[in-house]
Order: C-alpha cells, then structure tokens, then sequence
C-alpha cells in the first residue's frame, strides 16, 4: 500500500513517511513521477494551493493523492511570508536563505521600538493538507497550526525550512531541536494529519 504525496519537499517526504511508515504504508512524492509537470501555486490561500496540488496530481495519475501546502505566518509581519514561505527570499531561495531574509526584515522592523532589543516575534506554522480521490471527485481538507516565537538566532539541526529560528517555550528548543517523533506530536503537519485521519473515519473514502 502506497501513499502518494504531491510534494517535492524534502523534509515533508520525512514528516509524512515517518508518519505513514507505523501504518504499513510506503509515501511516494513527486520525485517518484518525474514525468508530472510542476504545479504553478498562485493561490492566496493554503488551502487554494493545496487543492490545485492534489488536483493537478490525482488527475493525471488517476489515483488519490494527498497535498500539503503550508507556511509560516509572523504577526508582526500581518501573516508574512504566509503562501510565499517557500520563496520568500526569492524563486528557488534555500531553507537558509529565508531564514536570513526573515531575521533582517524582522531586524529593520524592530530597530524603531524603544528599547532597539531584538524582540522575539509571535508566529503561527500553518499546515493544509488536502486529499483528493479523481476517481469519486470527492475532497476532504484539513488543517492545523502551532503556534511559537521567532527567535533571532538559529538554533538546531533537524526539521527543516524555518523549524530553526521557530521557538517553542514549553520545550525551551526550537523546532529544529526536537526530534521527529517530537515534531510531528505538536507540529502544524502533525495536528492536520490527525484531524485528516479522523475525518477519513467518517467519510466512505
Ligand atoms: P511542495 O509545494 O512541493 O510541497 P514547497 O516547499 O514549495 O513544496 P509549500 O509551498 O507548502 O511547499 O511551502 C512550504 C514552506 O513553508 C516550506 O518551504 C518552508 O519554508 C515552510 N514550512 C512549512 N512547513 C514547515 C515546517 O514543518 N517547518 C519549517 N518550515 C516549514
């Protein structure tokens, strides 16, 4: 039994494979079907990008297909980078180029406050994800966050993406420091992959 993953995500592959792996399933991604083209994500939503993903995917595949479309959202930043976490110092900018462009735009934001300290930054991790079966045309979406502080120094060398410079209090780590099995019980993917199991329980799928 496979799941398929419209993803080319690195560090989602892990995620969802260590997720899947207890349920006897193998995950295939996107560098499983080379053939199938890359999926313009235009949307303004997570949840628009995830849908064109797993419809894009499923379609031509014809089988069901899970998509994740997810981000990092700073108050401070009125939800940015939000949908462009993935390109937010640029089209094809490394996990560590985004965090640097992150640390100076929070930087040059702060330096007009009173006390001119770096402020740790509220900041939610938002994950869609959509399952979508071409063969009954039937949808279930679902979603989940965590909420965290962005610090102003990376730390840590597991997760990916802005998992370095995401703190969460309760561990005093950031999110790079925690284990798989710790990530993926309080992580964004995580709560959505949950939810999304118990909608699958309800649903005919
Ligand atoms: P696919 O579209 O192929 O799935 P992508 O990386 O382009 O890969 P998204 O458009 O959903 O995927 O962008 C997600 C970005 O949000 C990702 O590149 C990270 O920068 C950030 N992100 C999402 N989940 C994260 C996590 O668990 N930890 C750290 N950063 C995360």
């Amino acid at each position: 039994p496979i799941v398929i993953v419209a993803t080319k995500n690195k560090g989602k592959i892990r995620e969802f494979a260590h997720a899947f792996a207890p349920l006897g399933k193998e995950v295939k991604s996107m560098y499983d079907y080379p053939d199938i083209p890359d999926v313009v994500e235009d949307g303004k939503t997570f949840a628009e990008n995830a849908l064109k993903k797993a419809k894009a995917v499923g379609d031509a595949l014809g089988l069901p297909v899970l998509a994740d479309d997810s981000g990092l959202c700073v108050d401070l930043l009125d939800g940015a980078p939000g949908v462009y976490s993935a390109r937010y110092a640029g089209e094809g900018a490394s996990d560590h180029e985004n965090n640097i462009k992150l640390l100076d735009v929070l930087e040059s934001k702060q330096l007009g406050d009173d006390t001119g300290q770096p402020l740790l930054s509220p900041a939610q991790f938002v994950c869609t994800l959509i399952l979508y079966n071409p063969q009954t045309g039937e949808t279930l979406e679902s979603t989940g966050s965590v909420d965290g502080w962005i610090t102003t120094e990376t730390a840590g060398g597991g997760g990916f993406g802005y998992d370095p410079l995401f703190y969460l209090p309760e561990f005093e780590k950031t999110m790079a420091e925690l284990t798989l099995e710790q990530k993926q019980a309080i992580s964004h993917r995580g709560i959505a992959l949950r939810n999304l199991a118990t909608k699958l329980g309800h649903s005919q799928a």
